[in-house]
């Protein structure tokens, strides 16, 4: 009886406490939340009539401004027509952020999206009046430095020295295209807290990623260096517990378009600090076409390094289901890999997607991977091996009673919300109880076949259990196929930042549990 009248009053607790933070369209674990709250509570930024924030429309020159103006305490002035910010405005061109021509006071662009060139040079005579960047050094950062008018490089040369901007993933900086609400606000709330001239605004969380151009300070591998295992635990260079969580691709020989740098930095920027690169051996794979598979794979995780991420190259056995068939292709191309890699402490490896078919742990899967750990020990002595298992890595309980020997080794475990359930999420508890270090380094919201659902109750079961144990993960699969495993909507663009209305169920789900619970 009690607990009756509990459970909807947490519930009401609960979600006016959330709505009350920022608008109602600011997603949850979103890379912008932080900022976007914070500044929110601090009464900088106020959401349109209706209550909602919008973050992926482009901030317009009056909006840009004004925050910029409230976030510095700038008085308002006396603005030449009757536009809401005129005051602002002329406030900002009076304190020398712009020039006259730049939005004239008359206010016919007071409500075009603002160009990053114009933001960036008011973001920095507003915060950073006094820095400056050496030409040779930052302009050739960047690509399309050609196209900046020379009214613009102070500020634009400044901000790349001081690490505020970056370029996307091209090296481009784009000066007349425009931003997001979400992204200028991010964008504003970390120059305004880095400035040191100001009080931080409001709370002092780390920066989450940031879309482009706007970089976060270096991304996961930054921040933890090499992972080792210590027990059943993932750990950072400095013993602290990592939970990776990110995206696989789809087959790599199927879907290169989704591994390219575009869309892992946008995977990156919704808090993702994996990538996963599935290099099929069979249906098309490396083992029928080695070379064009060998080249994607590296150019997959260049990029995956490049955003500051951690990766890992899997040879995805799936209709091959017996490494053991193909063991000395595996050695080689892993003694290839680990030549290239094995020095950086962003590449995991992943010896066997998933044993499959007639054979056991004992006979097929364990001499495999000692061959193959053996091998990519001669060059990559402390980086992280990932082990499958039979049954589709589902049988970690072979491997729990008789596992390798040797240091940071970890385990496979894959599921599919719409097929696997308790009884799998039990063999997980009790291989950790025997010490096995687990990493879901696949799983699914649709069925096993890929498709069917999505499952989202399950799933959330799922990842609520592995947040619980510190489980990392990577869901499948990033690409736009007409399949519910995927994360993109059929026909979504690869070269440009992605929205909320460009993933599809699944990928909404998945996108909104990178940063944890
Ligand atoms: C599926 C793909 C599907 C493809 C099929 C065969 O989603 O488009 O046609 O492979 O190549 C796995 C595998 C993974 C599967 C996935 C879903 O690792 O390759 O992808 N799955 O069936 N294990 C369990 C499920």
């Amino acid at each position: 009886m009690i607990r009756r009248i509990l459970t909807p009053l947490l519930c009401l607790l609960v979600f006016t406490s959330a709505a009350s933070a920022a608008a109602p369209d600011v997603v949850p674990g979103s890379w912008y939340e932080a900022a976007v709250t914070a500044m929110w509570e601090r009464g900088v930024l106020t959401g349109y009539p209706d209550g909602a924030f919008r973050p992926n429309r482009a901030i317009s020159a009056a909006e840009f401004v004004t925050v910029l103006a409230r976030q510095t305490d700038l008085p308002s002035g006396s603005g030449q027509t009757a536009h809401w910010a005129a005051g602002y405005l002329e406030a900002a061109r009076l304190a020398g952020w712009y020039d006259w021509d730049e939005l004239p006071p008359t206010g016919e662009r007071f409500d075009q999206p603002i160009s990053r060139k114009l933001a960036v040079k008011m973001m920095m005579n507003a915060l950073y009046p006094d820095a400056r960047g050496d030409y040779n050094t930052e302009s050739a950062k960047i690509r399309d430095f050609a196209q900046l008018d020379g009214r613009y490089y102070q500020a634009v040369l400044a901000a790349y020295s001081i690490g505020l901007v970056v370029g996307d993933s091209d090296g481009n900086f784009r000066p007349d295209s425009g931003l997001t609400r979400a992204e200028a606000c991010t964008l504003l709330y970390r120059a305004n807290q880095n400035s040191g001239k100001r009080e931080a605004a409001v709370n002092s969380s780390p920066a989450k990623p940031l879309p482009l151009p706007v970089k976060a300070s270096g991304g996961s591998v930054a921040e933890h260096g090499w992972l080792h295992v210590e027990g059943t635990r993932l750990c950072g260079e400095n013993g602290e517990s990592v939970v990776l969580r990110g995206m696989s691709s789809h087959g790599l020989q199927w879907y290169p378009q989704f591994a390219n740098a575009q869309s892992i930095r946008n995977t990156a920027a919704y808090g993702a600090n994996l990538f996963r690169a599935a290099m099929y051996t069979g249906e098309g794979g490396y083992l029928s076409n080695s070379e064009k598979c060998k080249a994607q794979l590296i150019e997959t995780v260049d990029a995956a390094i490049d955003a500051g991420l951690y990766v890992i190259i899997d040879w995805h056995i799936l209709s091959d289901g017996n490494p053991s068939d193909h063991t000395s292709e595996a050695v080689d191309f892993f003694r290839e890999m680990t030549a290239r890699y094995g020095d950086n402490p962003a590449v995991l490896y992943e010896i066997c997607n998933e044993p499959n078919g007639n054979v056991t742990w004992q006979r097929n899967v364990k001499p495999y991977a000692a061959a193959v750990v053996a091998a990519i020990r001669e060059n990559a002595p402390r980086s992280v091996i990932l082990i499958g298992s039979p049954t589709w890595s589902q049988d970690i309980h072979e491997a729990a009673a008789d596992p390798l020997s040797g240091e940071n080794l970890m385990y496979t475990l894959h599921f599919y919300a719409g097929t696997h359930g308790q009884w799998l999420r039990e063999r997980i508890d009790k291989a950790l109880a025997k010490g096995l270090p687990i990493f879901v380094s696949e799983w699914g919201a649709s069925r096993a076949d890929g498709s069917g659902g999505v499952f989202p109750d399950e799933s959330r079961q799922w990842l609520d259990f592995l947040d619980q144990r510190g489980i990392s993960w990577a869901n499948w699969s990033l690409c736009d196929k007409n399949e519910t495993s995927a994360a993109l909507k059929p026909g979504t663009p690869n070269d440009r930042l992605w929205t909320d209305s460009d993933l599809s169920e699944s990928g909404r789900f998945v996108f909104s549990r990178f940063t944890g619970a």
